[in-house]
């Protein structure tokens, strides 16, 4: 019964002062932006599917096809706006709820900076910047020619790429080990709108939870994690987190 475990993770949150939030696509979901999975169905495009499009070998094979798909998806990304539950963790983390708050997401879509959250670790970069393959120097694709398909490093001549990361490539090293120590002193570690089956990420909630972190879950349909998970709440991230984060945590909920 969804209204009795909303209050049971509720009650876990209350009386925790380290939090882990882990987002992935779902919470953008609300916002129009598409999930890769999730309802049986998997992100394709032109007939590929995403995995197949978002990895180093075509990047290595067929970069301006990259650039095409990166090009389509920031179109799609530009009409959205973030929703109730990019706006729940933002002013929660505004609030000083709890003494130590960390927002670690595999989204790309930079919702949660636009909705006002500061400190987000993106495991998975940022499609609104580019990167070159050769020196590394990261753009801001407002600063290219979006004529320019694929764009050119000014410092050194060598081919832009999304700087996003893709299947069989590496993280940012620092961002993903501040996402583990943070997973690894965590005492709640909530995970949000994610199917949890990509890795790395999807080791932080089993790391928090090996170290003594509950899990909490906010996701629609059962995932991988669901049954390690304490609690798993089954609904929409924009309607469940503003209930779970809101600031009076001790009101019953009707
Ligand atoms: C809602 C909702 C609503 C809907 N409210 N919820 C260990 C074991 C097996 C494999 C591996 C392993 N370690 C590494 C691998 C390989 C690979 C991997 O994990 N593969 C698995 C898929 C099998 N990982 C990698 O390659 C990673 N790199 C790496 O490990 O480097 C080391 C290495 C280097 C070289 C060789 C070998 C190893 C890199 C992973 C990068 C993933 N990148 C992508 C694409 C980014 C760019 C782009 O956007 O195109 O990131 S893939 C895609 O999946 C994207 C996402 O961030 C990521 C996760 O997806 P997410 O967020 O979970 O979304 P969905 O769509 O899967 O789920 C949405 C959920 O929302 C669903 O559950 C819905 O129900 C729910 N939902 N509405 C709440 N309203
Ligand atoms: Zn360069």
């Amino acid at each position: 019964m969804i209204v009795g475990e909303l209050q049971q993770a509720r009650d876990i949150l209350r009386t925790t002062q380290r939090v882990l939030i882990l987002t992935g696509a779902g919470v953008s979901a609300e916002s129009n932006v598409p999930t890769f999975r999730g309802g049986g169905t998997s992100l394709v495009w032109r007939g590929m599917p995403f995995e197949q499009l978002s990895s180093a070998q075509m990047v290595e094979a067929n970069l301006p096809l990259v650039w095409e798909w990166f090009d389509y998806r920031r179109g799609v990304i530009a009409a959205c706006e973030p929703n109730a539950a990019h706006h729940a963790i933002a002013k929660c983390q505004q609030s000083g709820n709890f003494a130590d708050l960390t927002l670690v997401t595999q989204n790309i879509d930079g919702l949660h900076r636009r909705a006002g959250s500061t400190e987000v670790l993106e495991l998975h970069g940022d499609i609104w910047q580019a990167r070159c393959r050769g020196c590394e120097t990261v753009f801001e694709m407002r600063d290219l020619p979006a004529a320019q398909r694929p764009p050119v490093c000014a410092g050194c001549g060598d081919f832009l790429r999304p700087n996003v990361v893709l299947f069989g490539e590496m993280l940012p090293v620092r961002v993903l080990e501040k996402a583990f120590e943070r997973a690894e002193s965590c005492d709640v570690c909530l995970v949000v709108g994610t199917s949890s089956l990509v890795y790395p990420a999807a080791m932080l909630p089993e790391v928090a939870q090996a170290a003594g972190a509950k899990i909490v879950e906010i996701n629609p349909e059962p995932t991988a994690l669901t049954t390690r998970a304490d609690i798993s709440l089954r609904g929409k991230a924009g309607e469940l987190l503003p209930q779970l984060l809101a600031e009076d945590a001790r009101a019953e909920i009707s």
